[in-house]
């Protein structure tokens, strides 16, 4: 070995001794590397957790942002069907009013039951409504239209209201070829047209033919005006 080298090798032994001595034998520095050590510690637990929390949590803010009312159920009562009972078939048109902007955002038909209850799949129709309140306008199929205000609704997947209790029914007689929602001469004379007839439209109780009862019911409603 030169003496060049040897010199080389003498310094960098005395180097390694300073250095151990300051890093190691330093019980200053000893406890600065120990808080070091602890403060990359706790750093990497931080990384290693919080990632996935937070990851989770954009997933659920996404889930539930992209939750839909899919299936909507309906009951509505028709007046004065006869028998009263387990007779509410109809097939109604629906619209809903979105009630801050006035706009209609949805409008389907919907066919009842004899429970007067019926339901459509609005994802399958692609009507994807926000939570929130609405007004829902039901035109039934001899019907004037009624207006059931400021419904709660598609805050669930599946979601059912029950349209009917006091008052809550549709008015028959609006039978004329043009729909006009008022009932007026044009849906006498249609119904006079198909007395003694089983003419479901002009069936306005729905017992299985026109006659007085159907024209009591038209002249019960004569001039009143749908909503
Ligand atoms: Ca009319
Ligand atoms: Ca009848």
């Amino acid at each position: 070995m030169t003496i060049k080298k040897k010199l080389y090798l003498a310094l960098y032994r005395i180097f390694k001794l300073t250095y151990l001595t300051v890093i190691i034998n330093n019980v200053k520095n000893k406890i600065i590397f120990l808080v070091t050590l602890f403060l990359l510690g706790k750093l990497f637990l931080v990384l290693c957790f919080a990632a996935p929390m937070v990851k989770a949590v954009s997933q659920q803010v996404l889930i539930s942002a992209s939750i839909y009312t899919c299936n909507l159920t309906l009951v509505v009562k028709p007046e004065k069907r006869l028998p009263v009972n387990n007779n509410w078939s109809n097939t109604n048109q629906i619209q809903i009013e979105d009630i801050n902007t006035n706009n209609i955002v949805a409008s389907f038909s919907m066919n009842m039951n004899n429970l007067g209850i019926g339901t459509i799949n609005l994802c399958a129709n692609n009507i994807f409504l926000n939570e929130g309140n609405y007004n829902f306008y039901i035109t039934g199929f001899s019907h004037l239209r009624k207006k059931f205000s400021n419904i709660y609704s598609f805050n669930i997947q599946n979601i059912t209201h029950d349209l009917t209790g006091t008052n809550n029914f549709l008015l028959a007689g609006e039978i004329s070829n043009t729909f006009d929602n008022k009932i007026n001469s044009l849906d006498v004379s249609k119904l006079i047209d198909n007395m003694y007839t089983n003419d479901v439209k002009s069936d306005l109780n729905r017992d299985g033919s026109v006659n007085f009862l159907d024209i009591n019911i038209i002249v019960t409603n004569f001039l009143k005006h749908g909503e």
